[in-house]
């Protein structure tokens, strides 16, 4: 059957359709379907998760798989956190990456300047039926630390500042397939992948 992927973010989806592959479904993006985009109104990532995976599934017809992530810096208690594509974002809603790594590394360093920032990437995704108020939702989380200047152009958002624990190179640098087998996101689906075999899709 289909399932559709709830993201308008190019970078998760590249990444999400290769880890639902080999689960044998039809995987459809949000903008393929011309799905709108529903504010994102939560206080967490799960709830987020939530309301993109209800509101892609009652429009479609579908069942939708949803990502909210998010880079949560230490020294900034947390945050970009939730609102980590909003601090991209300039006046008019345009999205550039640069200004929110800049950001990001600025603030972490006023407060702790001599360390490199501790950080880490979260992950919830969720997964609807249509017409069922109910969404699963499953978290994933990757540590790492923050490097400056960014290096690397493979990935998407903050890869190029963050290096995963026990590496020495940045999401924006290593091999997707080294990122796809560690990161946030990838943790999430290995929780959602173990509640599907108790539960399949079909
Ligand atoms: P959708 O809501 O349409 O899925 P979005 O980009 O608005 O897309 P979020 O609200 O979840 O998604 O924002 C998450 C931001 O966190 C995202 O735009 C990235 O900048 C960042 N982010 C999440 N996962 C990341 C990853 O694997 N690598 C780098 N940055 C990531």
């Amino acid at each position: 059957g289909k399932l559709v992927i709830a993201t308008h973010n190019p970078g998760k989806l590249r990444e999400i359709a290769a880890l639902v592959a080999p689960l044998g479904v039809e995987a459809v993006g949000a903008e393929e379907l011309a799905l709108p985009e529903p504010e994102e109104i939560g206080n967490s990532f799960a709830d987020n998760a939530d309301l993109k995976a209800r509101s892609a599934a009652d429009l479609s017809g579908l069942p939708a798989l949803a990502d909210d992530s998010g880079l949560c810096v230490d020294a900034l208690h947390g945050r970009p956190g939730i609102f980590s594509a909003r601090w991209a974002e300039d006046a008019d809603g345009n999205r550039d990456w640069m200004r929110a790594m800049e950001r990001v590394w600025t603030e972490a360093e006023a407060t702790e300047p001599d360390a490199a920032p501790a950080a880490h990437f979260v992950c919830a995704l969720a997964i609807a039926w249509p017409n069922d108020g109910q969404a699963e939702t499953f978290e994933g989380r990757v540590d790492g630390t923050l490097v400056w200047p960014p290096r690397g152009d493979r990935g998407f958002g903050y890869d190029p500042m963050f290096i995963p624990v026990g590496h020495d190179q940045t999401f924006g640098e290593l091999d997707p397939e080294v990122k796809h087998a560690m990161s946030h996101r990838a943790d999430a689906f290995g929780k959602f992948l173990a509640a599907l075999r108790e539960d399949p899709l079909q």
